[in-house]
């Protein structure tokens, strides 16, 4: 079996939902976290010169969601219907996409309290109207799309999971998406990657 590599800093941002496939699928990879350090001259060795990359055999594939979907391949987490596996990847997309506008925040140079402000407005604009998609979405259904788990209901977990920088505990008022990301969360091999992977700020 080839051997697979993740490299990335010690994150979890935009390589979490790749580590999140592989461990649902049992798939063994490094996990390579660069010290940000060292990351002046890694940087020359990665062509494009951004993480992640994703190191298979003499192969380096850049682009965190080609990354996710080559894993999910893999780990057999994508559904055979193309269009159900249109709509993951779409999903992701709307997730990345939100995820990048919330890292900006979360990551500028501004007061606590610039910040602060700025996820106050945040959170109406671009985060509870795709709750709001979302719970309509999971309202009477098993998984985000067809009968399985996919990478898509990871990905879901994934970005459920970071918005408690936002301390947006609170999904009572989402009772399916909340019933949903319990359910992701309870997977045994999900459960056991959140209990023990290495802690970070984002
Ligand atoms: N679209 C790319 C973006 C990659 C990216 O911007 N990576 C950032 C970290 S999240 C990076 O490598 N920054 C360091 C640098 O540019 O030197 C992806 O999703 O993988």
């Amino acid at each position: 079996m080839a051997e697979y590599k993740l490299i990335y800093f010690n994150l979890r941002a935009r390589a979490e939902i790749v580590r999140w496939i592989f461990k649902q699928g049992d798939i063994p990879f490094i996990d390579e976290r660069v010290n940000i350090e060292d990351w002046p001259e890694k940087k020359k060795t990665i062509p494009g010169g951004k993480l992640p990359v994703f190191i298979v055999n003499e192969h380096t594939l850049p682009q965190s969601l080609a990354i996710a979907r080559f894993a999910a391949k893999k780990a057999k987490l994508v559904p055979e219907n193309d269009l159900e596996a249109a709509f993951i990847d779409a999903l992701a997309d709307t997730i990345y996409e939100i995820m990048a506008e919330f890292y900006k925040i979360h990551m500028s140079k501004k007061t606590e309290e610039e910040k602060k402000a700025q996820k106050e407005e945040f959170l109406p604009k671009s985060v509870l109207p795709a709750m709001e998609k979302l719970e309509k979405r999971l309202t009477g259904r098993e998984w985000y799309v067809s009968d399985n788990l996919t990478w898509g209901d990871l990905a879901l977990g994934v970005f459920l999971n970071e918005l408690k920088l936002l301390n947006l505990d609170d999904l009572a008022k989402y009772p399916a998406l909340k019933a949903h990301y319990e359910k992701v969360t309870s997977l045994p091999r999900i459960k056991e990657w959140l209990e023990s992977r290495p802690k970070s700020g984002m």
